[in-house]
């Protein structure tokens, strides 16, 4: 007889309409800041792979984008096939939906929810921002459309609830290998990390279609030292606008738009690096890159 403690592990997806709380939620699970996350919906764009690990568990979340009804580009497409492709290999799906958030009975998100095999977990978000009536009345609604393997009420913002969805998520986790090894916390390279910090800034200094119509490529990345001794990190990146009349935009006036955003994307990427930047940022116009297949393959949405 062995009283070895089993190992297990799997692939917990977090699912759910754009805005809900999906990264907000991946990050406090994991504990570190790794998806980035802004006000605005249709903030994360890829499949994003978060590993919590212990002595005897390893969970491989994915963050996903938020599921778009009616998407009108390549790009958006390409972001609703990253989430489907969750569909398939979960052991254990997490659906988010935003406490304030109206659902239609015939909403198709139903239909494609009731094709998943794996236990499928409710979990009504942002219970910080309403009262108890309404959490019931989401709950009742949404039990009513689906069937769900259990039912969690939480802030992702607070981290109300998250320590018994964790414990929720580690009874039904299958017995498994470490898939990772387990000090790695993510699949990505950190020059993804870095173009996502910078998009997060667009997202959130410029308005209308410029961040949707804008995306981050890292060109260089190169680890020195400053001529005092300090580690530096020189960072060459450039954002690619759709249209013509958008990269003027991005500029500003004088070029102040620009700096704004070289200015704080290069404190935030201070912060995650843990030393000095130089960044540089140029702007280029790829002509409705989001449409055109060779582009998205080129910017990673196959
Ligand atoms: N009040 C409150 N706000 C929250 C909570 N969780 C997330 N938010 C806010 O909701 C907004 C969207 O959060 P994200 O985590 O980016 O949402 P997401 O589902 O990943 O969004 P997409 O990537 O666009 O699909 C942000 O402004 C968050 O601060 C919560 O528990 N309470
Ligand atoms: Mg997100």
């Amino acid at each position: 007889m062995s009283d070895e403690t089993i190992h297990r592990s799997g692939f917990v997806n977090i699912i759910g309409k754009p805005n809900v709380g999906k990264s907000t939620l991946m990050n406090a699970l994991v504990g570190e800041r790794m998806s980035i996350i802004t006000n605005k919906p249709q903030t994360t764009r890829h499949r994003i792979i978060g590993l919590l690990s212990g002595t005897d568990f390893q969970i491989v979340f994915s963050d996903t984008p938020g599921i778009i009804d009616n998407p009108s580009y390549g790009m958006q497409r390409a972001m609703n096939r990253f989430v489907h492709d969750t569909f398939e290999d979960g052991d254990i799906m997490l659906f988010v939906v935003d406490v304030h958030e109206k659902y239609g009975d015939d909403d198709p998100i139903f239909r494609q929810l009731k094709k998943i095999k794996a236990p499928l977990f409710l979990l009504i978000n942002k219970i910080d921002s309403t009262d108890a009536a309404k959490i019931k009345e989401v709950r009742d609604e949404m039990e009513a459309r689906l069937e769900f393997a259990e039912v969690h009420e939480i802030s992702a913002l607070h981290k109300t609830g998250t320590d018994e969805l964790l414990k929720a998520i580690l009874n039904r986790l299958p017995e498994g290998p470490e898939y990772y090894p387990k000090d790695q916390l993510t699949d990505r390279p950190e020059r993804f990390f870095v173009s996502e910090i910078i998009r997060e800034k667009i997202l959130e200094l410029y308005h209308q279609e410029i961040p949707y119509s804008s995306e981050v490529i890292i060109e260089s990345f190169e680890e020195t030292q400053t001529t005092r001794g300090e580690n530096l990190t020189r960072i060459g990146a450039i954002i690619f606008v759709s249209r013509k009349t958008q990269k003027p935009i991005i500029i500003g006036k004088d070029g102040r738009s620009i700096k704004k955003l070289g200015t704080e994307a290069r404190k935030s990427l201070e912060e995650w690096l843990e030393c000095k930047v130089f960044l540089e940022i140029h702007v280029k116009v790829k002509e409705d890159w989001r449409d055109d297949e060779r582009q998205l393959k080129w910017l990673g949405y196959n």
